[in-house]
């Protein structure tokens, strides 16, 4: 017990290392504002995270992947360790499993990027998926599928690296039997089963519009101005 009590303290210090804003998706979290049955919404530092849960296929070889908010009732279910999903057909476990693949759709009313993710509930050789609605669609595409996690009860996982940037984003657990993929060493597959309950998103605000576009608004209104302060002269 005094084991597991020491890797959740290391766990929770590094993640509150970095200066960026967590929410915690546990039952107990105070960055709970609501929850409806079908989503939970959180706040904090003035960003409003709405947590739901969703079906995907995951078409073998090709690793195509549909999702479908709220699949056969699929929603997410917050218990003390974590966020876990249930829905009404055949749920495999509690937990975000690949038995029938789902995934936690995390939408923010502002944009974000996601910098890292803490799971629970972690056994060896789980993996996680990673949507982006990279269009700004409204629909999610998967961006990376079977990232690895610490093999530890509860693990911590840097995305800043991924620069995952956007308003709409995904985590989900592959399928459990069909993740096979044509690798330069042939068909590979994943025999492991991911299963999982998600503890706690950490995120950055980022500005709206991007600096690329900002660039040329600038460079008009310092046009406008050196026009304006010449024509003060004459
Ligand atoms: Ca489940
Ligand atoms: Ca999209």
């Amino acid at each position: 017990m005094k084991s597991i009590i020491g890797i959740s303290a290391a766990a929770a210090l590094s993640f509150s290392a970095a200066h960026a804003t967590s929410i915690y998706t546990t039952s107990g979290s105070s960055d709970l504002v609501t929850n409806t049955g079908s989503s939970q919404i959180y706040e904090d530092d003035g960003v409003t995270m709405t947590l739901s849960a969703g079906l995907f296929t995951d078409t073998p070889v090709t690793g195509d992947a549909v999702v479908t908010p709220g699949q056969y009732g699929a929603r997410p279910i917050a218990y003390s360790y974590g966020t876990g999903i249930r829905h009404n057909d055949n749920d495999g476990q509690h937990t975000i499993d690949g038995y029938y693949p789902e995934v936690a759709i995390l939408s923010f009313d502002t944009n974000v990027q996601l910098t890292g993710a803490l799971f629970s509930y972690v056994d060896t050789y789980d993996t996680f998926d990673l949507f982006v609605d990279t269009n700004n669609d409204g629909i999610l595409e998967r961006i990376y599928e079977n990232l690895g996690m610490p093999n530890s009860s509860i693990a911590f996982v840097d995305l800043l690296s991924l620069n995952l940037v956007g308003k709409l984003f995904g985590i989900g657990a592959s399928e459990y039997a069909y993740n096979c993929r044509q690798t330069m060493w042939g068909q590979k597959c994943d025999k492991y089963s991911p299963s999982w309950k998600l503890k706690a998103i950490k995120f950055e605000e980022v500005p709206d519009v991007p600096l690329p576009a900002a660039l040329p608004l600038f460079m008009a209104g310092l046009a406008g101005f050196c026009f304006a302060s010449r024509k003060k002269k004459v």
